[in-house]
């Protein structure tokens, strides 16, 4: 299928220690793929809260693109409250879900790896993600 619509899910208030990485996998699904959540690659994003109202944009804004979506892919290295909530949502409305990690970073959560929903993609170097999205994208 081209030209999927991909949720790309990475840390925002969680942390934004990898976002230089978000934005090459985002540029990556980019030639082949639309991804709707380019803004999380962003390396200059607002951090900060700006009240309950322009929160709950963001979020409804989120959930529909998560339910229009054809794919949720995401980095989970830098754990995040935000990315764990729209795996769980991603998964309660059917849409297949991909995540990866550094494994010599961190550990994954109980509650996703051992969730067979998730296909899960431990990594050791940059490049093995690519090889798996050319997989994942195909
Ligand atoms: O708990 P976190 O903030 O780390 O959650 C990150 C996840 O929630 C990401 O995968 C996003 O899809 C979503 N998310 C969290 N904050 C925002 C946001 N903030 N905008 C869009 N999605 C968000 C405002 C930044 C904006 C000025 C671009």
């Amino acid at each position: 299928m081209a030209n999927k619509k991909i949720y790309f899910a990475g840390s925002i208030r969680g942390g934004r220690v990898d976002a230089d990485l978000y934005r090459r996998i985002i540029d990556y699904i980019q030639r082949t793929d639309v991804v709707l959540t380019e803004h999380v690659g962003n390396s200059n994003l607002c951090l900060t809260e700006q009240g309950r109202e322009r929160d709950a944009r963001i979020y409804n804004q989120d959930t529909a693109w998560l339910r229009e979506s054809d794919m949720l892919i995401g980095e989970c290295t830098c754990p995040s409250l935000g990315v764990g909530y729209e795996l769980a949502y991603a998964e309660s409305h059917g849409i297949p879900c991909h995540i990866f990690y550094d494994r010599t970073k961190t550990q994954l959560s109980a509650m996703l790896t051992g969730n067979p929903y998730f296909n899960i993609h431990p990594y050791s170097t940059e490049d093995e993600i690519y090889h798996i999205l050319d997989q994942i994208l195909a």
